[in-house]
C-alpha cells in the first residue's frame, strides 16, 4: 500500500482562524487526505498549532497570562474549529512538544557538526521598559516615507513600503508604547543558506515539472535574489533554548522549529503507540513515503528553500516534500478579514451559522488555487442553493420520496438497460475518470466542477426518462428507472465523502449503510457499484439535507458579519 504523508500549514497559536486560513491549508489537506485514505493508501496527515515567536510572548502579555497557559487555551480552540470543520487528522499536535523539541536538536546539532552553523554579531533594537529585545514588528513609529504614524518597523500599511526598525521616526514599543529604546548589539546563530545552495537548486529543479506553478515560482524568486545565510536564534524566553555554550540564553527562532514540528507531531503521533508506529517509517527518503505540504503562498519560502535546506544540510536523508500545494488569497467582501475591525467570517461563528459541509464545498469550489478568490454571501448562498441544494439534495429527495409514493419503501428491482442507461454510464464514467484524475492531482477547483457534472447526470437521466409517467404505462421499467436513480445516490455518496463527509454519511445512512473510509473508493469500477441495490433494500426518506438561503437571511449575515 502506497504511503501518503499529508500536512497542512501549522497556524500560529494566537488568534483563531478565518475562512481564509480554512481554504489555505486545512481544508484542502483534509479533502486531499480523506480522498487518498478512501482510494486505499496508507495516509498520515498531520496538523498543529504553531506555538513559539514573539506573537505568543506578546499576546499572553496582553492577557494577563503566562505563556503556556496561553498556548494550552488556544491550542484546544483551534483543536475545537478544526473539529467543528470535520478534519480527519491522524494526530493534532504542538510545536512546544518535547518530541518536537528533540527532533530540532538533533537537526540544529546535525547542522553544526555539519558546518552549516555560524555564528554573528546583529544589532537589533531593545525596549529597556519592556525588559525585552522587540521583533521588528512590534516596533511603531512614522513612516519616513507617507508620514503614517502606525507604521511598524517591518513595514509600513500605507504606502507598503519594506522598512527597518531604525528608519522609524518616533519609534516605540507595540507591546508597551515606552520610547525608551536602545540598539543593543548579540552575538546569533545563522543557518549559512548559500553553503548549502547548489544542493538546493539540484533538488528543487527535480520540483520543476511537478509543483503548481504558485510554488515553484516564489521558490525560483528567491533562489534569483539571491540566498543570505539566516538568523535561526532569538533573545527570548519562550521557545526551546539554543543547545550551544554561549548560547543558552536564546531560543531558536519560530521559524526554525515551526516546519520540523511537522516531525516532531509525528512522533507525538508515534510516541501514543510505541509498538506499532514509528515517525522514522515517514521521515527518510528511503521509506517510499509520498509527502504533500499545503499552505498559503506567503508561507511557500520557508517551505520551498529553508525548510528543505535545513533538512539537506542534516545530511540524515530526511524525507522532503514531493508535492507543495500553495494557494492565494481568500477575499471577504472585496476587502481582507478584518478581526480588529470585525469583518469577515471567522471559524469559530462559522459552523454556527452553517453546517461544516456547506463551509467545505463552497470553499473547495472557489478554492484560491492559482489567483485570489472572493467570498461573498451573495456567492456563498447562489452555490449552496444551487449546486447543493439545487442538484445534490433535490435529486435524492425527489427520487426517494417518488419510489415510496409510486412503488413503496423499498428498492426496486432493476431491469435491462436501455440506451438511457448507456448514455449515463457513459458521461459518468467520463466525470468520474477526471474527478480521480484531478484529486490526485491536487486541481480541486477542477475536481469538484467533475463532481457536479456527475450530480447533473442523476437529474438528467430522471428528467430524460421520466419515471413519474412510465409508472402509469410500465411500473416494472419505471422501478428500473428509480433502481438506477436509487444506486446513483448511493455512488454520490462515495465520490462526495472527500469534500462532504457528513452529508455522505447521511446519505449512505437513509439504507442503513456505513462509509469504509479506507477503501470504498479503492478500485472503483462503475458497472459494479451501479449494481449494488438489486432490489427489495429497505430505505428511509430521511430529511432535506441542505436548507436554502433565503435573501432575508443573506442580509442578516451581511450586517452580522460586515460587508
Ligand atoms: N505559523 C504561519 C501561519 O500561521 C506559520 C506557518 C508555519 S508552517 C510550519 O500562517
Ligand atoms: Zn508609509
Amino acid at each position: 500500500m502506497e504511503k501518503v504523508l499529508v500536512t497542512s500549514a501549522l497556524l500560529y497559536i494566537n488568534g483563531l482562524p478565518h475562512l481564509g486560513h480554512m481554504i489555505g491549508c486545512l481544508l484542502p489537506s483534509d479533502v486531499y487526505a480523506r480522498f487518498m485514505r478512501l482510494t486505499g493508501h496508507n495516509v498520515l496527515y498531520i496538523v498543529g498549532t504553531d506555538e513559539h515567536g514573539t506573537t505568543s510572548e506578546v499576546g499572553a502579555l496582553k492577557a494577563g497570562m503566562d505563556v503556556q497557559s496561553y498556548c494550552d487555551m488556544f491550542h484546544q480552540k483551534h483543536r475545537e474549529v478544526y473539529q467543528n470543520f470535520n478534519l480527519s487528522f491522524d494526530y493534532f499536535g504542538r510545536t512546544s512538544s518535547e518530541q518536537n523539541k528533540e527532533i530540532t536538536y538533533r537537526i540544529f546539532n546535525d547542522l553544526d557538526k555539519n558546518g552549516f552553523i555560524e555564528e554573528r554579531e546583529i544589532k537589533q533594537i531593545y525596549s529597556v521598559d519592556d525588559n525585552m529585545f522587540l521583533a521588528d514588528r512590534y516596533i511603531t513609529g512614522t513612516c519616513p516615507y507617507c508620514g503614517y504614524e502606525k507604521a511598524r518597523g517591518d513595514q509600513c500599511e500605507n504606502c507598503t513600503k519594506v522598512l527597518e526598525p531604525t528608519d522609524l521616526i518616533n519609534p516605540k514599543s507595540a507591546v508597551s508604547g515606552s520610547s525608551n529604546l536602545e540598539v543593543r548589539t548579540s552575538k546569533h546563530l545563522f543557518l549559512n543558506l548559500p553553503k548549502i545552495e547548489p544542493e538546493l537548486r539540484q533538488w528543487l529543479k527535480s520540483k520543476e515539472a511537478f509543483w503548481p506553478d504558485i510554488a515553484y515560482s516564489i521558490a525560483l524568486k528567491w533562489l534569483k535574489e539571491g540566498l543570505k545565510p539566516r538568523c535561526i536564534t532569538r533573545d527570548l524566553k519562550w521557545g526551546f533554548p539554543v543547545p550551544k555554550q554561549g548560547f543558552e540564553d536564546k531560543v531558536f527562532y519560530v521559524w526554525f522549529d515551526a516546519p520540523i514540528g511537522y516531525i516532531g507531531i509525528t512522533k507525538q503521533w508515534a510516541d501514543e503507540k510505541p509498538n506499532e508506529r514509528d515517525w522514522k517509517d515517514w521521515w527518510f527518503e528511503d521509506k517510499d513515503v509520498y509527502y504533500v505540504q499545503f499552505m498559503g503562498k506567503d508561507n511557500v519560502p520557508y517551505h520551498s528553500i529553508t525548510f528543505p535546506a535545513t533538512l539537506l544540510g542534516t545530511k540524515e536523508g530526511f524525507k522532503q516534500v514531493d508535492y507543495l500545494k500553495g494557494s492565494s488569497y481568500l477575499t471577504y467582501e472585496g476587502g481582507k478579514f478584518s478581526k480588529s475591525e470585525n469583518r469577515g467570517v471567522f471559524a469559530t461563528d462559522a459552523t454556527k451559522e452553517f453546517e461544516a459541509d456547506y463551509w467545505r464545498y463552497f470553499l473547495m469550489s472557489n478554492m484560491p488555487e492559482s489567483s485570489d478568490s472572493c467570498f461573498t454571501f451573495d456567492l456563498f448562498a447562489s452555490v449552496v442553493n444551487k449546486d447543493l441544494n439545487g442538484v445534490l439534495g433535490n435529486f435524492v429527495s425527489r427520487v426517494l420520496k417518488m419510489t415510496a409514493s409510486k412503488l413503496g419503501p423499498t428498492v426496486p428491482t432493476t431491469g435491462e438497460q436501455t440506451s438511457f442507461e448507456q448514455e449515463l454510464l457513459s458521461n459518468l464514467k467520463t466525470h468520474i475518470d477526471l474527478y480521480f484524475k484531478y484529486m490526485t492531482a491536487l486541481e480541486f477547483r477542477k475536481a469538484l466542477n467533475e463532481l457536479r457534472a456527475v450530480w447533473v447526470e442523476g437529474n438528467n437521466y430522471i428528467t430524460v426518462t421520466e419515471p413519474w409517467t412510465v409508472v402509469k404505462e410500465n411500473p416494472q421499467r419505471a422501478g428500473a428507472i428509480l433502481n438506477t436513480c436509487i444506486n446513483l445516490i448511493r455512488v454520490f455518496a462515495l465520490l462526495t465523502f472527500p469534500v462532504m463527509p457528513h452529508t455522505s454519511e447521511k446519505m449512505l445512512a437513509l439504507f442503513n449503510l456505513n462509509i469504509n473510509p479506507n477503501a470504498d473508493l479503492k478500485d472503483f469500477d462503475l458497472q459494479k457499484e451501479m449494481a449494488y441495490f438489486k432490489g427489495s433494500e429497505p430505505f428511509e426518506i430521511g430529511e432535506a439535507l441542505f436548507e436554502r438561503i433565503s435573501p432575508e437571511r443573506i442580509a442578516e449575515l451581511k450586517t452580522k458579519y460586515g460587508s
